[in-house]
């Protein structure tokens, strides 16, 4: 592929852009090479500045679960937008679409709307801090949820669970409530209640999809529920790439747990800036303006954002069968490139969660964060690029998931399987 008009923009975009990007992973810092500059989508393809087109398996990291400008959502944000942009006031588009959240989630009574998935989880967290009067919080490694100080840490040293900030800027006041268990291990997540009595919540990805695509143990997530209950400590699913990515009615109807809040994003905007969080009434409710608890947003609820999230959900609605569709194709395509790999001697573990898919280079089976590690990221590296190289955009990342939407087609998956193929028998001179 020629892309030198990629790496053009690249170089001008970083002078004026910290990194030549809005968002660090865009970067493709941890694969390689140059980003590369995207002029349009359609359906499952993506095009660059180049001219090359590319199947697109990354879908803006999830929102896209109906492929790029579906007709249908498309429409709906046309026909919002001659009406106005944005009001600062209530609007029905805000109550329907909060209607299709309710009605799709048992554990939600009442949602409210943000402009990301990082503000739904900060705010989720100060509801469950108010709700609960405690300030402590747990979290896993490996889980992403957002860049919000409290979020940005890392294991402490020795056995502490305390965690640390993961980032310069986030002083380490901002961190010392937060308390880190590891993803899958019930007895870590005891060991935080043993050293802090407390506990507001424990915030989980239910099917982590920022490691890699490493889904929790249905038992540990019933251990975990039963580990809140004994603590009064609310538990938050946080469901901003997992939310109407693995199922429509949210990991709880997958695990048979029922969370007290759940965070989401992503498809809810359809491809705009939508976030949310959600729980029964009793939580929301301590929410401002009827409760105590702040949290608030200029563009919360924009009317062009509840449009294209309204679309999106109601074709859901309309179909929900589309999930298993979509987890066929999934597994159809990892488990392809798992037999294409096995030809060349590369060992792959492979899972899917409706349309979501994750594969780690490595002999031996994921289970948390320190397992992704082991996996040979020299070798995703090479594998993003071969793939690319074919007209196959895979997230550039180790550590984050696949998607499959809608518009990507069988044969589309058979072609891709093909190119995995050539890029294992390339790499291994096989
Ligand atoms: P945003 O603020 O990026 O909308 O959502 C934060 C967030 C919260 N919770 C989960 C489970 C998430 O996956 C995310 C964001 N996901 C990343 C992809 N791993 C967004 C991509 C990016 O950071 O550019």
């Amino acid at each position: 592929m020629n892309t030198s008009v990629s790496q053009k923009a690249f170089e001008e975009a970083q002078s004026l852009i910290p990194g030549g990007v809005d968002s660090p992973v865009r970067a493709f810092k941890s694969v390689g090479g140059t980003p590369i500059f995207i002029t349009e989508g359609k359906g499952a393809y993506l095009k660059d500045v180049d001219g090359n087109e590319y199947v697109d398996y990354v879908q803006s990291w999830g929102p896209l679960l109906f492929g790029h400008r579906d007709e249908t959502i498309e429409a709906a944000v046309i026909e919002a937008v001659k009406h106005g942009l944005s009001f600062g006031a209530p609007t029905l588009s805000e109550t329907e679409l909060a209607k299709l959240v309710v009605n799709f989630f048992d554990s939600i009574d009442k949602v409210r709307f943000v402009s990301s998935g990082t503000e739904a989880v900060m705010s989720a967290i100060r509801m469950a801090r108010g709700f609960t009067g405690r300030d402590d919080i747990v979290k896993f490694t490996g889980c992403y949820h957002g860049h919000s100080d409290a979020l940005l840490v890392e294991a402490g040293s020795g056995a502490a669970t305390f965690g640390n900030p993961s980032s310069p800027g986030v002083p380490a006041d901002f961190t010392k409530h937060t308390l880190l268990a590891e993803y899958n291990n019930i007895e870590s997540v005891k060991k935080c209640f043993a050293d802090s009595d407390n506990i507001a919540c424990v915030i989980i990805e239910p099917i982590a999809g920022n490691m890699g695509l490493v889904p929790a143990d249905k038992e540990f997530l019933h251990e975990l529920r039963a580990v809140c209950d004994a603590h009064g400590t609310l538990l938050i699913f946080d469901e901003v790439m997992s939310g109407f990515r693995a199922t429509v009615n949210g990991a709880e109807s997958l695990v048979g747990v029922v969370p007290d809040i759940v965070t989401l994003g992503k498809v809810i905007g359809g491809g705009m800036p939508v976030g949310a969080f959600g729980a029964r009434a009793e939580i929301m409710n301590v929410l401002s303006p009827d409760g105590p608890v702040y949290q608030a947003g200029t563009l919360s609820g924009n009317p062009v954002a509840m449009a294209a999230g309204y679309a999106a959900l109601t074709k859901l609605k309309q179909n929900a069968r589309v999930i298993a569709v979509l987890n066929e194709r999934a597994n159809r395509l990892v488990n392809g490139m798992k037999d294409a790999a096995a030809k060349y001697g590369i060992a792959m573990q492979v899972d899917t969660r409706g349309s979501m898919f994750g594969f780690f280079f490595n002999e031996n089976e994921v289970k948390n964060f320190k397992d992704a590690t082991t996996s040979d990221a020299v070798l995703f590296a090479k594998f993003h690029a071969g793939m690319l190289d074919e007209g196959y955009y895979f997230a550039c990342s180790q550590y984050e998931t696949g998607f499959i939407s809608t518009a990507v087609t069988d044969v589309m998956i058979e072609d891709t399987i093909a190119a995995s193929e050539r890029i294992f028998k390339a790499i291994t001179n096989g």
